[in-house]
């Protein structure tokens, strides 16, 4: 579908009148034109391509009844009433078990929806892996156009969501209620990779402190960015009773300050397979009862690549009170597996080497950091090397995997 400006003129194609103006009427036009694939949607987008970038568009993702939409409705009030127009989008999850959309959001924020100022619609998903429907983007284009100065977006996290939300959100804020279990843990850890602000919903529930603290033990873990870049916040809310938005509010505003407006127009495509996989690493080490239950915690992913760690506890060690080969292997293949499967199809170890070069001790802190060497269609090799905390070699490791069809996500 072609949305080269040029190809709109040629096509002899318009704005629709009282579009740019933020008329209802005509947003809501153009809006159903593309939900409903008229035949010239391709070129309405196209004519919008000179009108984007202006508005900041906040998504909000995060597990199904995190409390996104009640969060949505909190935020939509607390920019309203800093003089704000606001539209919201809010992508519905359709579950496959019923089939239709599941309602309420519109009911929900239904008293802001009435004002002069905001702009509500909400989307099916149908059935589209990752939680955003097709035309979600395009719709985001149309309110960016009609001059919305805050576009929210709620869309449910998801499997291959990251790359979709990249691309359809400026500012970035992942939802994470209080005590989730463990399966929920593994798609917090996947999701968390795009986040640009982190919100622990449902503060008044007991365990909130604890998913707070978390939160921010898990951000320590990752790479810190490069001077001057954005510190992702890990903020509190009690949505319902309208408590920490004006926090929230200010964070978002101070992201979208920070170069975020029009970012969502300029995701490199690199850039966003890069945090696919790394959120798909974290996602994986996430759901790996052996890794969790031998304490060893991923710290980087990304195509290829990840680097996992691990402090030694005594029952790490063998007879002679040095780290178990076993456990140093453990590591070792930790990573060769994160790294293997980051592409997203499914990778199965065939064979692996390891040489021992020096003995750990309790409370030392391993690195296990594995590459890719090379990867064809069905067999790809690593290399991990296995480091102590100043440097100095452990292990090396090769290892070999056979590439299954069958995908991840
Ligand atoms: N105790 C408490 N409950 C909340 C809060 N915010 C939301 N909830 C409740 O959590 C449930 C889910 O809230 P929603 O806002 O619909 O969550 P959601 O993430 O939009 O849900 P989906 O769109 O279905 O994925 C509802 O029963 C809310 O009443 C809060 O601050 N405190
Ligand atoms: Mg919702």
């Amino acid at each position: 579908m072609s949305t080269d400006p040029a190809d709109a003129r040629a096509a002899g194609l318009h704005l629709p009148p009282g579009l740019l103006r933020g008329e209802r009427g005509a947003v809501a036009r153009a809006i159903s034109r593309i939900e409903q694939g008229a035949p010239d949607a391709a070129a309405l987008r196209a004519t919008l391509v000179p009108h984007l970038g202006r508005a900041h568009v906040i998504g909000i993702t995060g597990a199904p009844g995190a409390g996104k939409s009640t969060l949505v409705h909190a935020l939509l009030g607390e920019l309203l009433a800093r003089g704000q127009r606001i539209a919201v989008v809010a992508v519905d999850p359709s579950s496959p078990l019923s089939g239709g959309a599941v309602l309420g959001d519109r009911v929900r924020m239904g008293e802001h929806g009435a004002h002069a100022d905001v702009f509500i619609r909400s989307v099916a998903s149908r059935g589209h892996l990752g939680g955003l429907s097709p035309t979600t983007r395009a719709i985001v284009d149309v309110l960016d156009a009609a001059g919305f100065h805050t576009i929210i977006v709620e869309t449910v996290g998801a499997g291959q969501s990251e790359v979709e939300i990249m691309a359809v959100a400026d500012t970035r804020i992942v939802v994470c209620p209080p005590g989730l279990g463990d399966e929920v843990q593994a798609i917090k850890a996947g999701i968390l990779e795009i986040a640009d602000l982190l919100v622990v919903s449902k503060a008044d529930l007991p365990g909130a402190d604890a998913a707070a603290r978390d939160l921010r033990e898990m951000l320590h873990l990752r790479a810190q960015g490069a001077a001057g870049a954005w510190k992702v916040p890990v903020l509190s809310v009690h949505a319902s009773a309208g408590a920490g938005m004006a926090a929230l509010a200010d964070q978002a505003l101070a992201h979208g300050g920070h170069g975020g407006h029009g970012r969502r127009l300029h995701v490199d495509p690199k850039a966003a397979a890069a945090a696919a996989a790394s959120a798909r690493v974290f996602r994986l080490a996430a759901g790996d009862p052996y890794a969790r239950a031998t304490g060893i915690v991923c710290v980087r992913g990304g195509p290829g690549g990840a680097e996992v760690q691990l402090t030694l506890r005594p029952d790490h060690l063998n007879f002679n009170g040095t780290c178990h080969g076993g456990v140093i292997f453990a590591l070792a293949d930790t990573a060769f597996g994160l790294a293997s499967n980051s592409h997203g199809t499914v990778a199965a170890g065939i064979d692996a080497h390891i040489t021992y070069q020096q003995a750990a001790r309790a409370g030392e802190t391993l690195t296990a950091q594995a590459r890719e060497v090379s990867r064809s269609r069905k067999l790809a090799v690593y290399r991990v090397d296995v480091t102590r905390a100043d440097g100095r070699p452990v292990s090396s490791f090769t290892g070999t995997v056979y590439v299954t069809g069958q995908h991840h996500d």
